[in-house]
């Protein structure tokens, strides 16, 4: 075992367990097991090519060591505590102790060599998506080799031919596994300075996964096709999502994995990136063009770049707005302009819990403490320096700050904007169109959130007449 690695790894809040016999391990590297779901440092290799690590959201790199040139790593497939968010833990299957698994990082040419130990319920498989490797590599169980028994170790091993953004995930019982968290990023570095592989200063990565758990439960629902209720970000939904912390101009690389089954919109605010490649690889130059939103369809991979050149606290999300939500966000029928608030008591003397919720849309949300199912977040949460941020599921910050130290990832904090830059009331007079609804009439309006019958809306819309068309 490279001590240095493993010392590394323990600093993060790694250790390594012996459970599985220590004589039966001895040729085996010892696995290493993550504690709890924050975003590791990076982790600056100490053997073979050097190059810039990347961070990955509430994971970390999975440690090696070097046997005879060979890098060689360990992943145990084992149930998992994973915490998805402070206030919810979900009893999921990963790797080495989290959902998604480590990430495996390594160089453009480097032999590899994984020992994977099935300490899962069943058998399993590991796919190692994207690579170029012996066909009897590829991982799918029945197709390419045997399933990794219950109890048994297997070895995969092949070059790491080209470089690029890549997973893993099992090809066994897979919606059952996947829907159940077994999955991880794999990074491989170029090995010289590759003409289409920018360097950059910061370069994250992170999963799109998803997950079915009924509000008071813990373990997913196995078999559910599309009604998901949980939009994670490598098994976090936010608020539990980390920041990504960058320094003002520095180049950024967020590399974008999708193993839900639904596509993902993703889209960052302030900026604009292009896509620099796939995991088919780097994108020619001519194919690269500025984008603020990529959709990441299922299965597939994205790397974004761009230039971090704007100051400030920038939200970074999937467009789709009920994938920025938490459960409880079904069947809530649209209630928006009903007043039912002189019902309440006569319901409430029947159905004590019963809430009055969404008459003036649903941003209360955020600020209700509602009564929660033990182990369940709500639906729209996480508080800003200027009140509730009314988000779930797939949402997190992008924070570029001049301070921000070179290789420091840590949180700055809330942005401060400077004086005279923010958008204020405006406490100055209105133009009558905006203005002469009847007192009463405008009263109810704004406590309804809808014009009154009464005074259809059409009759306040200007429309196209005589004298408009004649110039
Ligand atoms: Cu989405």
């Amino acid at each position: 075992m490279n001590r240095r690695n493993f010392f590394q790894g323990a600093a993060l809040g790694a250790v390594a367990t012996s459970s599985v016999n220590r004589v039966a391990m001895a040729a085996v590297p010892e696995p290493v097991t993550m504690l709890h779901a924050n975003t590791a440092p990076p982790l600056l290799p100490s053997t073979g090519h050097p190059y810039n690590p990347v961070v990955t959201l509430n994971g970390w790199t999975c440690p090696w060591r070097m046997r005879n040139g060979v890098k060689e790593f360990h992943l145990v497939a084992e149930p998992v505590v994973r915490e998805i968010a402070p206030g919810m833990k979900a009893t999921l299957w990963g790797y080495n102790g989290q959902s998604p698994g480590p990430t495996i990082e390594v160089v453009e040419g480097d032999r590899v060599r994984i020992f994977v130990t099935n300490k899962l319920p069943e058998h399993t498989t590991i796919h190692w998506h994207g690579q170029r490797l012996p066909n009897g590599m590829d991982g799918v169980g029945g197709l390419n080799q045997p399933q990794i028994p219950v109890g048994k170790t297997f070895v995969y091993e092949f070059e790491a031919r080209r470089p690029g953004t890549f997973m893993y995930h099992p090809h066994a019982d897979e919606m059952t596994q996947m829907a159940m968290g077994m999955m991880g990023f794999w990074v491989t570095h170029p090995k010289a300075k590759h003409p289409l592989i920018d360097e950059v200063q910061r370069d994250f990565c992170f999963l799109l996964n998803a997950y079915d758990v009924e509000p008071g439960a813990s373990t997913p629902k196995p078999n559910t096709m599309l009604d998901f209720n949980l939009w994670t970000w490598n098994s976090r939904a936010f608020p539990g999502i980390d920041t990504l912390n960058v320094r003002l101009g520095d180049k950024v690389r967020i590399r974008v994995g999708n193993l839900t089954m639904t596509n993902h919109p993703i889209h960052l605010h302030g900026h604009e990136f292009v896509v620099s490649g796939s995991d088919g690889g780097p994108w020619p130059l001519a194919a690269r063009c500025p984008e603020i939103t990529t959709d990441v369809a299922v299965g597939q991979m994205r790397q974004l770049e761009f230039l971090a050149d704007e100051e400030g606290d920038w939200a970074f999300h999937c467009h789709k707005s009920h994938h920025t939500m938490n459960p409880m966000g079904h069947s809530v029928p649209n209630l928006i302009g009903v007043e039912h608030r002189g019902l309440l008591g006569k319901i409430q003397s029947a159905a004590p819990e019963y809430m009055v919720m969404g008459e003036r849309g649903m941003a209360d949300m955020g600020e209700m403490s509602m009564p929660l199912p033990d182990n369940t977040l709500p639906m729209m949460t996480g508080t800003g320096p200027y009140g509730p941020i009314e988000m779930g599921g797939m949402f997190s910050t992008l924070k570029v700050r001049k301070e921000q130290k070179p290789g420091d990832y840590s949180d700055p904090g809330w942005f401060k904007q400077p004086p005279g830059t923010q958008a204020y009331e405006w406490t100055g007079s209105l133009p009558t169109a905006a203005d002469d609804l009847p007192p009463a009439t405008r009263a109810k309006a704004a406590a309804t959130g809808q014009p009154n019958a009464n005074t259809p809306a059409e009759l306040r819309v200007k429309k196209p007449g005589a004298g408009q068309h004649n110039h």
